[in-house]
């Protein structure tokens, strides 16, 4: 059959089916935050549109029942950046987990929870945006008031990932009583780092909602100090973005060598990347304050350096990822230097979609690494370039990336056929021709200082600045990222509801390796140990920043600027 799904069948092979350690009460909370998450994309991605028309002096906000394009981009950022990352994260590596580890997680509990703890919070922090008393964009600065239904949902939703964190570790403990002085097999290993790692790293933000914001918010204190606050924000907002993109990279990493025929490339480098990821991603959040005043310089060096440092996993990405594309381009008969590339199944709408992926992040790290870099950031700070870094970061390496797995991840849950297979492709064709007109427009407008987060088309200086092709470039490019998301919906509703029934059920997609296992340091298998690096990593970005900056300049109350 086609790698649609990557997906060989279970039968064949004879061996080992998998149906056994998928309960049911494990799949229906999987089957239930992956659909939060489409729903979080969906209405998230349709907001895009607002945004990307306002360029070109189209106002949309009030068709789409929004009070002003803040609100929007509220529910823009919040649904994405939030909900549909942590819904399709919870799912997808609760999954992979189950499938490395081969046996149920450890706690259905948990994992239900999980799905109530999502649900419950999209509700609350969705009431509070859509009745625009939360409109304070998906970074929540304070003072910016909002209503305190809206952190705690905030908080469900990072409650819920951080049960998902719990069930995961104990389901590789559990793993480990089943077998002892084994290593931790991969798939197993990627699935618990992706979590851990996020668990030091909602530390921040848990912090800052608990102790800060919702008692701000309630009144309960009356002043805040906003620096402060954007400190703790940022301990979480930069390794979330790692959060985002390590359940991709198990997918790019285990998952897409099967789907094109190739093998894992080495197994320690798998996990050495992943550790990487581990150790550095935290300790970083002061590059995205660079310019904040109050913050002392040698402590933002501190950050430049790490931040530089966690370039490294991803480039170690690059080459190991693109050596099992190799393999499996050379296997399927490719020649020459680069004849391997034509030779990879670009007919399967999952391969495709990730394939593309793939190289527009090389341009989405390159432009985070001018970011990244100091004294270049004093030129593209809070202008739209930043804009255009992430749509190619999150916005297409992760969501596209996501897209191509749900190509194979439902007709897994759901024992239907892919539909509109070709439709597919065009969706996938057409993410990446829009995201690259989008970020094109948005850097250049960027460069010559368009801010970023305006409502473009109702600003009084918008035409002092002249950034006319750009501006058309973004508006073109974001509609037919619009428009790709519509054809996707098209082609998943079409799936579920029409579908033909799989006369056996596919499995997960998993890569052999190259090398293996047996050349792999044990030590990497010490998650406690390289945890408690990770730790002390944090300490040293963070201690001598909170102990240089304090006493807290607490003068600030609530304020409604919407
Ligand atoms: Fe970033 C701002 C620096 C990666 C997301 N970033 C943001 C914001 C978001 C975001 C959402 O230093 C805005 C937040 C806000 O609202 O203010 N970012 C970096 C750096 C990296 C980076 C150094 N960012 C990401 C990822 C994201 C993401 C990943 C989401 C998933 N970013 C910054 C900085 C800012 C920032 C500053 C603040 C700017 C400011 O002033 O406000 C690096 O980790 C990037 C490393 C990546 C690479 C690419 C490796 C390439 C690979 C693909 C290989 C291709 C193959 C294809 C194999 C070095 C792995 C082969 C295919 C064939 C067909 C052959
Ligand atoms: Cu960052």
């Amino acid at each position: 059959m086609s790698a649609t799904a990557g997906a060989r069948t279970v039968a064949g092979r004879g061996a080992v089916t998998h149906e056994g350690i998928f309960l049911a009460e494990q799949l229906w909370p999987i089957k239930g935050q992956l659909v939060l998450a489409l729903v979080g994309l969906a209405i998230g991605g349709l907001m895009g549109l607002q945004q990307a028309l306002s360029r070109v002096g189209i106002v949309l906000h009030e068709a789409m029942l929004m009070q002003s394009y803040y609100q929007g981009l509220t529910v823009h950022g919040v649904l994405l950046a939030f909900l549909f990352m942590f819904g399709f994260g919870n799912a997808f590596v609760s999954l992979a987990a189950i499938r490395g580890f081969e046996r149920p997680l450890a706690s259905s509990f948990l994992l239900q929870g999980a799905f109530w703890t999502m649900l419950a919070g999209t509700l609350l922090a969705g009431y509070a945006i859509l009745t625009n008393q939360a409109t304070v964009l998906f970074t929540f600065y304070a003072p910016m008031r909002a209503n305190p239904l809206f952190f705690l949902g905030a908080a469900l939703l990072v409650i819920s990932t951080l049960l998902t964190a719990l069930n995961l570790v104990l389901t590789r403990r559990a793993w480990q009583r089943e077998h002892p002085g084994e290593r931790t097999p991969l798939l197993g290993f990627v699935s618990v780092v992706t979590y851990v790692m996020w668990a030091l790293a909602s530390l921040g933000v848990v912090i800052l909602v608990v102790f800060f914001l919702l008692p701000w918010s309630l009144g309960w204190v009356k002043t805040t100090d906003p620096q402060f606050n954007r400190i703790l924000f940022w301990f979480t907002g930069h390794p979330i973005v790692y959060f985002w993109l390590m359940p991709v990279y198990i997918s790019w990493y285990l998952m897409v060598p099967r789907q094109v025929g190739g093998r894992i490339f080495s197994d320690s480098l798998v996990r050495l990347a992943f550790l990487l990821l581990l150790i550095f991603s935290v300790p970083t959040g002061l590059h995205h304050q660079y310019v904040d005043p109050g913050i002392p310089t040698i402590m933002k060096v501190v950050h430049l350096f790490t931040t530089f440092a966690v370039v490294f996993p991803s480039l170690i990405t690059a080459f190991t990822v693109m050596a099992a594309l190799e393999d499996g381009g050379r296997a399927r008969g490719g020649t020459g230097l680069l004849g391997w590339i034509r030779k990879l199944p670009w007919g399967d709408p999952s391969v495709a979609a990730q394939l593309l992926a793939m190289i527009v992040f090389i341009l989405g790290g390159a432009t985070g690494v001018v970011n990244a870099s100091y004294n270049l950031n004093n030129v593209v700070h809070n202008t739209s370039f930043v804009s255009g870094h992430f749509h190619m970061t999150v916005g297409t390496a992760v969501t596209l990336s996501i897209l191509g797995i749900t190509y194979w991840l439902i007709p897994f849950l759901t024992r239907r056929e892919l539909m509109g297979r070709r439709l597919a492709l065009v969706q996938a064709w057409l993410w990446f021709f829009g995201v690259l007109l989008f970020a094109r427009g948005q850097i250049a407008a960027g460069l010559i200082g368009e801010p970023r987060r305006s409502s473009i088309a109702e600003a009084p200086w918008r035409e002092v600045l002249d950034v006319g092709l750009d501006h058309w470039l973004t508006a073109i490019g974001g509609s037919f990222m619009v428009l790709s998301g519509l054809l996707y919906f098209v082609v998943i509703l079409w799936t579920l509801f029409a579908g033909r029934p799989l006369a056996r059920p596919l499995e997960m997609p998993v890569a052999e390796m190259r090398f293996g296992a047996r050349e792999t340091s044990p030590l990497f298998d010490r998650l406690g140990f390289w945890f408690l690096v990770a730790v002390l990593l944090v300490a040293v970005a963070y201690i001598p920043l909170i102990v240089l900056y304090l006493p807290l300049q607490s003068v600030s109350p609530p304020i409604k600027v919407y």
